[in-house]
């Protein structure tokens, strides 16, 4: 049987379809000249220093389509072939990106409470809410996601502007400064791939062009957006809204931030229902067995594509 090393969770479907045909290691009992594939996740990723200890290494398949926690420079280098599972989370991402929005306009966090909490009747109605429609949108990164995400946007009669590193061949409108399309949206929704390319592309000059109407999401990576402005422009009121999948410091969230009545935060979610953490699941298990089958993959990493 080939050697299989697991970091993160696998569930027990994976993991009976991945025992047909693998040995599954933990990071606490294995050999490293044994392992020839590795399976993880987006979070984890795999340290640099465990990746040079397997010198047989010749796949990493990760759970989750952000792979910046993955030295694909160096997988590349040593012939490694990394790979990932786009597409089966696009919608999925795209419903978390909305959801934050709408939770952030429609106050849902507030009025859940203002019921429970039996102000409703102590008090009469609730407070007014911002309405969701007719707003203008951007999306930081037009991609897969991003392009689920504008079509999602399209019932609420969203105006949908973007900005990323290339012009697509879209109808919406392409913006090659994040400030100058930040000014001009109410909402700014980021769904860039992380890593240092886009490390804290969203900082206090964003916000503050996005200004104190304005809502910021994040369901790309916490590293996309400089938190420490963030909590800055939210306390000071130069932002207005934030809606969170994602933090720095994962699973640690700042109790600025925790404090804030003007945020929702979500435990990164985004890709996180039974079906598409199981298509996921799926995608991840088949690029292993497919690689031991014949050596190619299904989902490369577009570094790793003509390995
Ligand atoms: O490289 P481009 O021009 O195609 O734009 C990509 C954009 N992007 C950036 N935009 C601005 N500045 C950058 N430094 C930069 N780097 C990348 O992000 C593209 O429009 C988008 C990424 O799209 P996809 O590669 O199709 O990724 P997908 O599947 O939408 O997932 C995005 C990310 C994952 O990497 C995870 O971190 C997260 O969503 O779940």
């Amino acid at each position: 049987m080939t050697n299989l090393l697991q970091i993160g969770g696998v569930t027990a479907d994976m993991r009976k379809r991945l025992e047909t045909a693998f040995t599954i290691h933990q990071l606490d009992d294995f050999d490293p000249s044994s392992i020839t594939h590795v399976i993880t996740n987006g979070h984890d990723g795999i340290d640099p220093a465990i990746m040079a200890s397997l010198i047989n290494l010749k796949a990493i398949s990760g759970y989750g389509v952000g792979y910046d926690a993955i030295d694909v420079a160096e997988a590349v280098r040593r012939g490694i072939v990394v790979t990932h599972t786009p597409n089966v989370l696009n919608e999925e991402v795209a419903t978390t990106a909305l959801l934050l929005l709408l939770a952030c306009y429609r106050e849902v966090l507030r009025d859940d409470a203002y019921v429970r909490s039996g102000a409703w009747q102590a008090n009469g109605n609730a407070p007014l809410t911002r309405s969701a429609d007719n707003q203008t949108v951007g999306i930081l990164g037009l991609g897969r996601i991003g392009q689920a995400i504008a079509q999602k946007l399209t019932p609420w009669n969203a105006e949908i502007v973007y900005h990323s590193r290339t012009k697509k061949d879209v109808f919406y409108t392409y913006y090659d400064n994040l400030t100058a399309m930040a000014k001009d949206c109410d909402v700014l929704i980021c769904i860039t791939p992380g890593g240092p390319s886009t490390d804290k592309l969203v900082n206090a000059e964003v916000m503050e062009a996005l200004g104190p109407n304005g809502t910021l999401i994040n369901v790309s990576r916490g590293s996309v957006v400089d938190e420490t402005a963030l909590i800055a422009a939210l306390q000071s009121g130069t932002l207005g809204w934030a809606g969170l999948d994602v933090f720095e410091a994962e699973p640690t969230v700042p109790q600025a931030l925790r404090d804030l009545p003007n945020t929702v935060l979500l435990p990164h979610v985004g890709s996180g229902t039974v079906e598409t953490r199981a298509a996921m699941g799926a995608l991840t298990v088949d690029n292993l067995l497919q690689h031991l089958k014949d050596g190619t993959v299904i989902s490369a990493v577009p570094e790793c594509a003509n390995l």
